[in-house]
């Protein structure tokens, strides 16, 4: 029998899992802990580093490996924290060469050829859900360090005989109750500071809950139905609620984040494990996001009874034809206002998703939605984004087309002429900007901090600054600021008017 390797899963420094949300709190990686948890199961000695909690820079995490000598470094990957996930690989290998290294995660997925391609530091990328596949590789790992012993995993991407080969994907898990609960313990629970706040009972500890894989809809800058598949699977009321017991138990878990994409993707189920929680007292607030055109009253005042307190939404474009015909997203802007309004009167958060700069999105088109926006000024949470491009969508397809990334394009690069970021908002990840001007967009963005009353982009500007790699860059900025100032000025005009 082959010896059981050392197995070490890393979140890289900084980046998407470093990022803080809620007064200084960030969330346990979800993946990485399933994936310990199943290989913790099967008796693989297995260590999870989320630099970014423990506070590991560069040179400790090169120290970490060169003196632990690990046989397999593991590291999750978004798009967002790619160029981080990609320097932990390369310092990886040369800390210890003899190191199998792996990347996993929704970037690696959607792009797992172009981090072949052009990381060779990267050994192999495993695509869709970590658990079974991580567990196939270690049982199948060779001390020797040869590679062929994984020829035929599925569900990897690897080099064979110099070729980036894909093997056959892995089928999903079909019963997510088989999996064991996600291993908290790998990690230090308490230095996520996890919190939220909820209104009228301050700030109270958080965990994250996953209690669905996969969604049944298509949008089309949406990774999740490519990722997780358009079939969705779900967990049993009794082992989510089995779930929230431990975290309470545990960790004096106060607040729960279900992380599904669509937690009333099958509004029967979400129904069922409201009423679970409800009959067993868990007693616990929740947040979740959900899909509009499928959400009853009916469930909505369940889920409230349940402890929902804070429901994301995303509209995305007040534009019928927009949200039809260019993102996929077949609701009614009844639905929206219904909903809207039943959470007002309940008195649940709105968080609404906006975005702006779809294809094709005129001037006129992208005034309705902010005109949404103006009209729930004050009364919803509006999350505002300009259309990002994320791998493996068919808004990727559709900017590779189009132009809007060039030709030869390689998500492995920081920086190509032509492609526009904003790496200060989100991530180092390119926009579609179609047929509004950057003006328009500036605009847009700032009209919309202005009514949510955001940050004051003067503070933002040196950060913003030393962000600068171009004259584009910087040309940009400067249009941004000019708009600022033009916003700014009106609004004082309008104030000093009798
Ligand atoms: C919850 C969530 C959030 C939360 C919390 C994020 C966090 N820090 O944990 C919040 C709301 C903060 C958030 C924010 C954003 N998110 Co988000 N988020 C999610 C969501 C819904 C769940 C993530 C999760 O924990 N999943 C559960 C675990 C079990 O899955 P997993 O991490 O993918 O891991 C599995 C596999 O991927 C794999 N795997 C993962 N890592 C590794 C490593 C190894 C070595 C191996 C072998 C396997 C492996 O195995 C795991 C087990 O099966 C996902 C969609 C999804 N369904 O996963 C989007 C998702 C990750 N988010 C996404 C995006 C785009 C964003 C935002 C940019 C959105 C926005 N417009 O603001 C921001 C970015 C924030 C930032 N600063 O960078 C995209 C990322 C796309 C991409 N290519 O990277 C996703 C995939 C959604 C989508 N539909 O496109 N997000
Ligand atoms: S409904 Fe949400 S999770 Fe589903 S495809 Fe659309 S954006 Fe993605």
């Amino acid at each position: 029998m082959n010896p059981k390797p050392k197995v070490q899963l890393y979140v890289s420094p900084g980046g998407y899992f470093a990022e803080r949300w809620s007064k200084g709190s960030s969330m346990p990686p979800l993946g990485l802990l399933s994936i310990g948890a199943v290989l913790e199961k099967e008796g693989i000695p297995v260590e999870i580093v989320p630099s970014n909690v423990l506070g590991l820079g560069w040179d400790d995490l090169e120290h970490k490996i060169r003196t632990d000598r690990p046989d397999i470094v593991g590291v999750t990957i978004t798009t967002e924290n790619r160029f981080q996930s990609f320097r932990l690989i390369r310092l990886a290998k040369k800390a210890h060469p003899g190191v199998l290294t792996i990347l996993g995660g929704p970037h690696a997925s959607m792009a797992a050829e172009d981090c072949l391609e052009h990381i060779p530091e990267l050994d192999l990328v495993v695509r869709g859900e970590g658990e079974e596949t991580m567990l196939e590789i270690c049982r199948l790992w060779d001390a020797s360090g040869d590679l062929r012993t994984l020829n035929e995993v599925r569900g990897i991407v690897l080099r064979k005989n110099g070729l980036i080969v894909r093997n056959p994907i892995r089928p999903p898990i079909a019963d997510l109750d088989t999996l064991p609960f996600p291993a908290y313990h790998l990690v230090p629970f308490e230095k996520y500071n996890f919190t939220f706040e909820v209104p009228g009972h301050g700030l109270l500890p958080a965990a994250n809950v996953m209690t669905s894989r996969g969604c049944p809809f298509n949008c089309s800058f949406c990774a999740t139905p490519v990722n997780w598949g358009r079939h969705v699977r779900m967990r049993s009321p009794e082992n989510v609620v089995r779930e929230i017991e431990l975290l309470k138990a545990r960790y004096g878990v106060q607040v729960i984040f279900f992380f599904d994409d669509t937690f009333n993707a099958n509004p029967k189920r979400a129904d069922a494990v409201c009423d679970l929680m409800i009959a067993r007292k868990l007693d616990v607030f929740f947040k979740c996001d959900i899909r509009i055109d499928i959400m009853s009253r009916a469930l909505l005042d369940k889920m409230k009874r349940a402890g929902l307190f804070h429901l994301s939404y995303g509209l995305e474009a007040g534009s019928d034809r927009i949200r039809e015909e260019i993102v996929g997203k077949q609701i009614e802007m009844a639905d929206f206002h219904n909903l809207t309004a039943w959470c007002l009167e309940l008195g649940i958060i709105a968080n609404v998703f906006f975005i702006f700069s779809h294809p094709t999105e005129t001037w006129a088109e992208a005034q309705v939605t902010i005109k949404v926006i103006e009209q729930y000024q004050d009364k919803i949470e509006g999350s505002v984004a300009i259309l990002h491009i994320y791998p493996g969508t068919p808004l990727e397809k559709l900017a590779r087309e189009t132009g809007v990334l060039p030709e030869g394009f390689t998500w492995t690069r920081p920086y190509r002429k032509g492609i526009i970021t904003l790496p200060l908002a989100q991530g180092d990840v390119p926009l579609y900007i179609d047929k509004l001007t950057w003006a328009q967009v500036s605009e847009l963005i700032l009209r919309w901090s202005f009514s949510a009353k955001k940050t004051s982009l003067l503070k933002k500007a040196p950060r913003a600054l030393s962000y600068v790699r171009s004259w584009g860059d910087f040309k940009r900025l400067l249009i941004m600021g000019g708009v600022y100032m033009k916003i700014k000025y009106t609004r004082h005009l309008r104030k000093l008017k009798p």
